[in-house]
């Protein structure tokens, strides 16, 4: 065994095929030691090394219940916190590069939202009539700070099932970092608009009057996903007008204009549902993360099914995208040396809580 780590400028050069290579010896190497996860907007040349593939909470619940020494979260980072939270102590979860945040999760932070919850006492009691809800897209601390003031965590596939667990406890909901999901999902729960306010963090009390907070039931924190903003109801219109047949799915990150304008509003596990399951020779129109649609569309094809990203530009997660198939390498090959690079370890007291948080999530789907 090496004492030092092998250093990742070894791998930066070498070719992806040289790298699959050694990832799959790597990976024989290591046997049921490890496991790969790997998310759905991850690209192909390291989606294909993964032993499971899912959503953030799938993926999390998959790494808890493996027998693994170590998880390799092929993912961003606030997903490999969730890991380490949710596995067992003797479980090392592990994020191949470091830099694979999300930008979304990073429009909250703790000294923010706790200015939020500091104001909003100012105009309402907020410990007996706000519940908060943090996105799973979001910083273990934030969800610990949603554990302490018993709050939850939702996902883009619980939302609805979270919001209405939420209210049966507290009249109003706190809701960050995304903008869009809530509001999208507070809609079709038939929660009007104007009831919905949004949180802007730069300004004093929201840039909100102290009876739009009174009045709301959601307030919205306004952060948003870089890549799903990229859809335009425009898009859907120009699309439709070419192939009217097409049916449309957008993702709840989106925009309400382009969510009013879809056929159906889902995750990436509805998404992958839903198409999987359409009739034959069908055309679909998707707004959610590039690399899952083409895989679904290479996927689908032969079974007629055309599937298309919405945006006429082409645009990905570039953290998600930085995960390559040397990192992973870099990670493996260290692994195999019984060296651990790039683990993440959430500090215990914000585990602790951000535990109780996903368990209150987690409890509803028991
Ligand atoms: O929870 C996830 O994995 C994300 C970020 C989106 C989704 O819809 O699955
Ligand atoms: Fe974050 Fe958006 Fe990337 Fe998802 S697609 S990880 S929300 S930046």
């Amino acid at each position: 065994m090496t004492s030092s780590a092998l250093p990742i400028q070894d791998y930066a050069l070498l070719s992806d095929e040289e790298c699959d290579v050694r990832i799959v010896a790597a990976k024989a190497a290591l046997g049921s030691r490890c496991v790969i996860l790997g998310h759905h907007y991850q690209r192909d040349e390291v989606f294909k090394h993964a032993d499971f593939w899912g959503d953030s909470l799938k993926l999390s619940r998959d790494a808890a219940e493996a027998d693994a020494e170590y998880i390799v979260f092929c993912g961003v980072h606030f997903m490999a916190e969730v890991a380490d939270i949710l596995s067992r102590p003797d479980q090392i979860a592990i994020l191949p590069d470091m830099a694979a945040g999300c930008s979304m999760a990073d429009m909250a932070n703790l000294i923010k939202v706790q200015k939020c919850w500091a104001e909003l006492a100012q105009v309402i009691d907020v410990e007996s009539s706000i519940t908060p809800v943090t996105y799973i897209n979001s910083a273990a601390d934030l969800k610990a700070f949603c554990g302490e003031h018993e709050g939850t965590v939702c996902t883009s596939s619980n939302a609805q099932k979270i919001l209405e667990w939420s209210f049966s406890k507290r009249e109003k909901v706190l809701f960050f970092p995304d903008q869009h999901l809530g509001r999208n999902t507070g809609y079709r729960m038939g929660i009007p608009l104007e009831e919905m306010v949004t949180w802007d963090f730069e300004q004093p009390l929201g840039g909100l009057t102290t009876k739009q907070i009174k009045d709301a039931k959601i307030i919205l924190w306004k952060g948003f996903c870089s890549v799903h903003q990229v859809f335009k109801p425009e898009h859907i219109d120009n699309f439709l007008v070419r192939y009217p047949e097409t049916k449309v799915i957008a993702h709840p990150e989106a925009s309400f204009e382009v969510c009013e304008k879809a056929d159906y509003i889902g995750s990436t596990e509805t998404i992958l549902k839903i198409v999987r399951n359409a009739e034959p020779n069908t055309r679909w129109l998707v707004a959610t993360e590039l690399n899952l649609v083409n895989r679904l569309h290479e996927e689908c094809k032969a079974q007629g099914k055309n599937v298309h990203f919405m945006s006429p530009t082409l645009c990905m997660c570039s953290t998600m995208f930085r995960t390559d198939p040397q990192h992973l390498l870099w990670i493996l090959e260290n692994l195999v040396q019984g060296i651990v690079v790039n683990r993440i370890l959430v500090p215990e007291t914000i585990a602790k809580q951000a535990k109780h948080a996903l368990d209150n999530m987690l409890s509803q789907f028991v």
